[in-house]
């Protein structure tokens, strides 16, 4: 019980409607947490894994069909379709009820109803926003005690405020013909049935983070974003923060906890880690941008995670971690495809490791693990004003055409650039891996409301009196004609950051063309790194006519959204489209003999 009436009604609602066994409030203690294991391995739900090599650590095997994101039964329940906008799956605010509330009925009938209380973000901050979810799930009772503030201290903040977003979830019969994951900004309520993964029952991550809480950013002047937070500290001891925006399972926890390549950690450069996968972001009284990380812990990919591409996230992942559907080894080890040693006996569904059954560990298997554990993790991380952001990057998985890294003329022009953001799909939600879509700012799953409104309110935050961070677009995923990656990437992306950052500051150079200001080889610190003239050249290559198509195609995109598009966003695309003609012109005309 609370001393919040709101809450304790809602939550008897809830248990009248689901019909549990019992009701648990939880206080997030050690205790709870202890007791909480001990029954999720009596029943089976977890498995303990190697005490010696990884105590504490636990592995948990998911339904098989039910292991990423169902982005075709994520709703947006707006009053007003558009308000939702072609980038949501929308469903009328009446209906969704009705549809999930029958699903709801007396399904917790045996179960335990878990009351969670949680803050997004450090407990003390003013940029931190709370909410409570209901579940019948331990395991995700478990995960939200990792990646959230969650128990006493959140419920005080909560009974203090007075408000709180309300987060409804059960496992239901885990069919996915019964699964739905519903929001209600307007009401700032979740509904999530019929699935335990992730993002789909983890309420306070992508569903709270992010699709509600981009929703309340717009009305409230800041932004709600899918970005990793990094620091860069310098040889002078001067740390820059970037925050940077990817698609899921495109390398934001690499990024955000890298180790920069030996001749700049002789030069004396440090990175520390803020967050790894969303970030709020405020305009401060200066005018700039301060961010905080609305998370306390990590939920990442496990498969390709190794001591080669990121050596801190393996340091953290010997104790206190719980696996989601990797494979294990004879010894109980927990086991990855990427990782160098040890050999997979079972794989992530339980059956004996066979390589005709597709890989050991599943491509969207995961860990969830506190930040506390990072050894990059920021003494600034918890600081409850945020941290001053120097330069937003935007970047996407593009095997053609997009370079390594260029920079946008200004504020409009990187708004433009984040929103025509294009990448390749990966397993972090089902359906088909490696098809191009338009991911605008990383925000297509995400975006509680109508992106032409988003696009809009990004413009909105260029006013008299702020100082906005320079935008910047990077690939690291470009191919050459081998079909081999040109950037060896990871620890080497600390050479594109120094370039971004000297940018910011205005000390790098650059070469101007139509889709951005591009580093000239001389521009970027390659010291130490074996790559090639022509290697170099490819990654940095602009083609003109391939990015006049490009833009033809980004010009369909915007005006997909039809009237609600900012003009001022059309004016800039076909401001670029121009210089492209033009250029594409001139050099045919060059060109012809
Ligand atoms: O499943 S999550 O949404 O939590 C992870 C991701 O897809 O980024
Ligand atoms: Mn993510």
């Amino acid at each position: 019980m609370s001393k919040l009436e709101s809450l304790n009604q809602w939550v008897e609602a809830v248990a009248r409607s689901t019909q549990p066994e019992r009701v648990h409030w939880c206080d997030g203690s050690e205790a709870e947490n202890d007791a909480l294991i001990d029954l999720m391995l009596q029943r089976g739900d977890l498995i303990e894994l190697n005490p010696r090599t990884h105590p504490d650590c636990y592995l948990h095997r998911s339904n098989p069909s039910d292991v990423a994101r169902v982005e075709h039964l994520t709703f947006i329940c707006t009053k007003s379709k558009d308000d939702a906008g072609p980038n949501n799956h929308w469903m009328d605010p009446a209906e969704a009820h009705a549809k999930v509330d029958a699903l709801f009925a007396g399904c917790m009938k045996g179960r335990t109803l878990y009351v969670i209380p949680y803050c997004m973000g450090p407990i003390d901050s003013p940029l931190s926003r709370c909410g409570v979810e209901i579940t019948d799930s331990p395991y995700v009772v478990a995960n939200m005690r990792i990646m959230t503030r969650m128990g006493a201290a959140a419920l005080e903040r909560i009974e203090r405020e007075g408000t709180f977003v309300k987060g409804q979830h059960s496992t239901g019969e885990l069919d996915p013909h019964k699964r739905f994951i519903m929001h209600f900004p307007e009401e700032l309520t979740i509904k999530s049935i019929g699935s335990g993964y992730g993002g789909n029952a983890l309420l306070g991550k992508k569903c709270h983070a992010l699709r509600i809480a981009s929703y309340q950013a717009r009305t409230e002047g800041w932004l709600a974003e899918h970005m990793l937070i990094v620091g860069i500290q310098n040889p002078k001891g001067e740390t820059h923060y970037i925050a940077a925006a990817f698609p899921s399972a495109c390398g934001k926890t690499n990024l955000a906890m890298l180790i920069p390549p030996e001749s700049y950690l002789k030069a004396g450069w440090k990175v520390w880690t803020v967050g790894d996968d969303i970030c709020w972001m405020t305009p401060g009284a200066d005018g700039r941008l301060w961010a905080i990380n609305p998370e306390a812990g990590f939920f990442g990919v496990a498969p390709g995670t190794s001591a080669k591409t990121n050596p801190n996230a393996l340091a953290m992942l010997n104790h206190d971690t719980i696996f989601t559907n990797v494979a294990v080894t004879a010894d109980g080890d927990p086991w990855w495809e990427g990782l160098p040693d040890g050999v997979p006996v079972k794989d992530w569904q339980g059956r004996d490791y066979l390589a005709t059954n597709g890989p050991a560990a599943h491509p969207n298997s995961r860990f969830t693990v506190s930040a506390k554990q990072c050894p990059s993790w920021s003494p600034h991380a918890e600081d409850p004003q945020g941290v001053p952001i120097s330069a937003i990057i935007f970047g996407g998985r593009r095997e053609h055409l997009v370079p390594l890294v260029f920079e946008a003329r200004d504020w409009t022009h990187g708004v433009l650039v984040g929103s025509a953001m294009g990448s390749e799909t990966t397993a972090a939600a089902t359906g088909a891996v490696g098809v191009l879509r338009r991911d605008s700012m990383a925000m297509k799953p995400f975006c509680g409301y109508n992106f032409a409104d988003y696009f809009a309110h990004w413009l909105s935050l260029e006013k008299s009196g702020a100082k906005l961070p320079k935008i910047f677009h990077v690939n690291w995923f470009r191919k050459g004609d081998d079909g081999k990656f040109l950037w060896p990437g990871f620890g080497d992306n600390m050479r594109v950051l120094e370039w971004i950052l000297g940018r910011s500051n205005g000390s790098e150079g650059a070469e101007e063309t139509p889709i951005g200001n591009i580093p000239r080889a001389q521009d970027l610190n390659l010291d130490g790194l074996d790559l090639t003239r022509s290697k170099l050249e490819a990654l940095l290559h602009v083609d003109l006519e391939s990015w006049a198509a490009e833009y033809e195609s980004i010009g369909e995109y915007l005006a997909s959204y039809g009237a609600r598009m900012p003009q001022k966003l059309l004016d800039e695309h076909r401001r670029i489209a121009a210089l492209l003609a033009e250029d594409v012109a001139e050099s045919d005309a060059v060109g012809t003999p």
